[in-house]
């Protein structure tokens, strides 16, 4: 394939602005996706995608395209809007020229805009790409094109000319889209370094961006060619894992896999790799020939997780299952980081970094759906680092930080010299009008704010640091009830810094409940025990005897409610008859309740845990 007539380009855009429903125009214009297949957001193909209406994966789809006499071949990468896949958005712009930033023209510049916007820039080495603005859903009656053309002019500093209008509705301006997409985006460049070697084929370098996993195929490798040439039967090596393997088949995306005779350098496709053992790919590695290694592309950075949480088998006997399936998962999301793990009562299993609370949500339900597993998850937490006072107690040495990944094993008040928690730093953008609002809560979740900028007409964006901890209280639904809907957040793990924290346990008939266990701020310890206790008394059905529900922290009861028990008489349906019998089933009654109150063995509903595990509102 002549590199001038490639280009690769990715949408990407704050979550809902429009970019699969644009796709969708895009593969129906270039007769991509045959008519009787297409359906909304085509490119979601996953169950998960398709029920919650958000894309979860990037997805790559080459595109056939004729301008005037010429063929143009467009590579087009989908990506995620919401701030926990962003790993996926970093992840596709390696392997482009260019980007369509899209911004929905009923909403404006959002922050997860300014997010992707900075990614798709580069920082460091990375060479910036070419960025395409374009405001989406203009049929809709609350478009604001004028307005949010400002907002972007201010944004990227452009001409008004640059930016185009859209409509992945109706369609409207999408084949000029294409059509600047061509002039504006620039043609693969070839690496002159290895122009001879080019020439006999023996050259590959190609980028790992993305893969999956096949039952019959082992690992599908999603590559982005920078040099050379590539095709079934090759001899092929990882730089960086230094694994050989022979390339079953090579394709392209249509969106599906296409088997194709070679790809070359500045093309998308795919490789079949056959490995079936879990951790020799990865994400970032470069696949090169084994005749004529390559050095490594510069790869990509493991993100870090945000939440912690710990998952066992239902049943011990699969956990050989579960190691697998995590195993496996791993080849479709390289973005969760799992370790072995061993508990007291829930036996072995693992403990699992995600990168939020709603990754953490997809990644269980897969590991649901996908493997057919029962699974134990326990509360998700951030993880704090911990310097213990008397460290000869512990497995640590003095001044070793030990991390503690779930609240339960928070070392007690006494026990700590210092505690450290991760920061980040936040974006928001606002109304102008909604700001005094939204710093009053900034102010109560600890935020430090930093400088805020207005552009456009009345919006403002604000850089705040902030515990995770903060961020994880809430943040989201109160900045988004205070702005009515309209602030947008995107954030980034920064620094650890010292931490005044301490464990709050809720207690349930005198015993702790490890999953209700907390971290909190001491300053916050009165009203997150009064909470809690609270919260539990509304949810927890009532037992048949009296239950004390306690909050516990620093050392002390801080709060206290009784739950009455139920006045259950086991005789009322009996009517007349031996009193003897009555009496004899009473004093059954009373042995059993008394067992049940010492064993501690209350019934506390799964939906329960659940509830609790959500924000204190709702
Ligand atoms: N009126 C109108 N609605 C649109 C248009 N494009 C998309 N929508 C609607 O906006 C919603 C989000 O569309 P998607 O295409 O899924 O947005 P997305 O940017 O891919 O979302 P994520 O991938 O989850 O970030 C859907 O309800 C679409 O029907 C448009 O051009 N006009
Ligand atoms: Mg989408």
């Amino acid at each position: 394939m002549d590199l001038k007539h490639i280009r690769n380009f990715s949408i990407i855009a704050h979550i809902d602005h429009g970019k699969s429903t644009l796709a969708d125009r895009m593969l129906e214009i270039t007769h991509t996706v045959p008519e009787r297949l297409m359906r909304d957001q085509v490119l979601d193909s996953m169950e998960l995608e398709r029920e919650r209406g958000i894309t979860i994966k990037m997805q790559p789809v080459r595109m056939e395209y004729g301008l005037g006499k010429e063929k143009y071949v467009l590579n087009l990468i989908d990506t995620p809007g919401h701030v926990d896949f962003s790993y996926e958005v970093s992840r596709a712009l390696k392997a482009v020229e260019g980007s369509i930033l899209l911004v929905d023209s009923t909403q404006g510049v959002q922050a997860q805009t300014l997010t992707t916007l900075a990614m798709a820039r580069g920082g460091g080495n990375d060479k910036g790409r070419k960025i395409i603005p374009v405001l989406s859903k203009i049929d809709s009656p609350l478009a604001r094109v004028s307005e949010v053309k400002e907002e972007v002019i201010k944004l990227l500093n452009c001409d008004p000319e640059e930016i185009l209008l859209v409509s992945g509705r109706t369609g409207e301006g999408v084949d000029n889209l294409l059509q600047e997409i061509i002039k504006r985006v620039p043609a693969p460049a070839e690496n002159y370094k290895y122009k001879e070697e080019n020439k006999n084929d023996n050259i590959l370098s190609a980028l790992i961006f993305d893969f999956k996993y096949s039952n019959h195929r082992g690992v599908i490798v999603f590559v982005r060619v920078l040099d050379g040439k590539v095709k079934k039967g090759d001899n092929l090596i990882f730089a960086v894992s230094n694994e050989k393997f022979t390339a079953l088949e090579v394709g392209t995306f249509s969106p599906e896999e296409t088997a194709r005779e070679s790809l070359s350098s500045g093309e998308i496709g795919y490789i079949v790799t056959g490995i079936k053992k879990p951790g020799i790919a990865s994400v970032g590695d470069t696949i090169t020939k084994a005749v004529f290694p390559l050095p490594a592309l510069s790869g990509y950075m493991q993100p870090m997780p945000v939440v912690w949480a710990s998952i066992f088998p239902e049943d011990a006997d699969d956990f050989a299952l579960l190691k697998l399936s995590l195993g496996k998962l791993k080849l479709s999301d390289s973005s969760f980081s799992f370790e072995e793990e061993s508990s007291g009562s829930l036996g072995r299993g693992f403990r699992v970094g995600f990168l939020g609370m709603l990754h953490l949500e997809i990644i269980t339900e897969r590991l649901k759906r996908e493997f057919n597993l029962n699974l134990v998850i326990t509360t998700p937490s951030i993880v704090y680092e911990v310097e213990r006072n008397n460290p000869s107690t512990s497995s640590g040495q003095a001044g070793k930080r030990e991390k503690i990944y779930s609240p339960y094993f928070f070392p007690d008040d006494g026990e700590i010299k210092t505690v450290f928690e991760p920061w980040v730093n936040i974006k928001i953008i606002t109304p102008v009008q909604y700001l005094g609002n939204i710093m009053q809560i900034l102010f109560d979740h600890e935020g430090e704010v930093g400088e805020t900028e207005n552009f456009g007409d009345n919006r403002s964006s604000i850089s705040v640091k902030m515990p995770l901890r903060e961020l994880m209280r809430n943040f989201f639904d109160e900045l988004k009830s205070t702005s009515s809907g309209y602030g947008s957040i995107s954030y980034d793990i920064a620094e650890n810094r010292e931490a005044n924290v301490t464990r709050l346990d809720v207690l349930v008939a005198d015993e702790p409940v490890p999953a209700f266990s907390k971290v909190i701020s001491k300053k916050r310890v009165e009203i997150e025990a009064e909470q809690s206790v609270l919260k539990l008394e509304s949810l927890l059905p009532r037992q048949m005897f009296t239950l004390k529900i306690q909050g516990k922290a620093l050392g002390r009861i801080i709060s206290s409610r009784t739950l009455s028990g139920m006045k259950k008489d086991v005789t009322a349906h009996m009517y007349g008859g031996d009193i003897t019998r009555k009496m004899k089933l009473r004093e059954k009654q009373k042995k059993g309740k008394k067992k049940m109150k010492e064993r501690g063995r209350v019934n506390i509903p799964q939906d329960v845990f659940l509830k609790m595990m959500r924000s204190s509102n709702d």
